[in-house]
């Protein structure tokens, strides 16, 4: 008899996915997927999609799902879980989308401390739209509404989300973790289990930020894109766990 050691997760659907060669929006699909297998919640789990490469999220996710536009997601989550509370509820959202269009809503969401797991995808542009410069590319990235690299005198500076909603009350749990190696996807796919835990628990908010590549938009191979990711996005959004919460440090033991 064959033993199956690999296999897609349940919570994924067999649906080809749009996203470009390299790009790791699938990555993190795929460590969704298997935290909401491991945890068993594929039955009451409900998604919401955003605006940005990742709009069609619901076609992969094999668990009920919804749209948000324009970076409401956390608004949308939001009015979800307070309708109802048995289901777990999680936002999938781009930097342009949650830090750009959508800053208000997660930053309120954070501070109010909703009991909504939030997944978001930095890779520095916006992705789906061409490229162009999102509140999170770097100073002196290039971008194509930075043709000559990001000046932060006319630009301002790029934001960093985690170190910002890590000093409110709100959430229980903020972390950030990479994709651009194995070791780092096992780190990712421990900090998404956590925050979905964390919600589980009814311990407050959640947020994992996900620092993510995109070789279309930044001109890249993607294992050029991969290297650049270490190399440029990590010493500047470090890597770690900027806030848990102590009940549920408790948790996980
Ligand atoms: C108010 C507003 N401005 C612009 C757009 C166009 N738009 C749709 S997706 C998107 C980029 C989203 O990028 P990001 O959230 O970083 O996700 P990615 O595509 O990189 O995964 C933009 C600007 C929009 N939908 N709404
Ligand atoms: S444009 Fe960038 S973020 Fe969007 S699918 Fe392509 S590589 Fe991924």
């Amino acid at each position: 008899m064959v033993k199956v050691v690999f296999k897609r997760p349940e919570a994924l659907t067999e649906t080809p996915t749009h996203y470009c060669p390299g790009c790791t929006h699938g990555i993190i699909h795929r460590l969704v997927a298997e935290v909401v297998d491991e945890l068993s919640i594929r039955e009451c789990t409900i998604g919401v999609a955003p605006v940005g490469c990742a709009v069609f999220a619901y076609d992969y996710f094999n668990f009920d799902c919804t749209e948000a536009a324009h970076g409401r997601a956390p608004a949308v989550a939001t009015g979800i879980k307070r309708v109802r509370p048995d289901k777990v509820v999680f936002t999938y959202q781009g930097d342009g989308d949650l830090a750009a269009i959508g800053m208000a809503e997660i930053v309120h969401a954070a501070i109010r401390g909703e009991q909504i797991t939030v997944i978001f995808v930095n890779n520095a542009v916006y992705g789906m739209t061409g490229g162009q410069m999102a509140p999170t590319t770097l100073a002196g990235q290039y971008s194509t509404s930075t043709p000559g690299g990001r000046d932060v005198k006319a630009a301002g500076n790029p934001v960093r989300i985690c170190e910002l909603l890590a000093q409110q009350d709100g959430p229980a749990y903020i972390a950030r973790v990479a994709v651009n190696n194995p070791p780092n996807v096992a780190k990712a796919k421990s900090a998404i289990k956590l925050g979905f835990r964390a919600q589980l628990a009814g311990l407050g908010f959640s947020l994992v930020e996900v620092l993510s590549s995109c070789p279309v938009g930044w001109r890249m191979r993607p294992i050029e894109a991969l290297t650049w990711l270490a190399e440029n996005m990590i010493p500047h959004y470090p890597l770690g766990e900027y806030r848990v919460s102590e009940e549920l440090t408790k948790l996980r033991g």
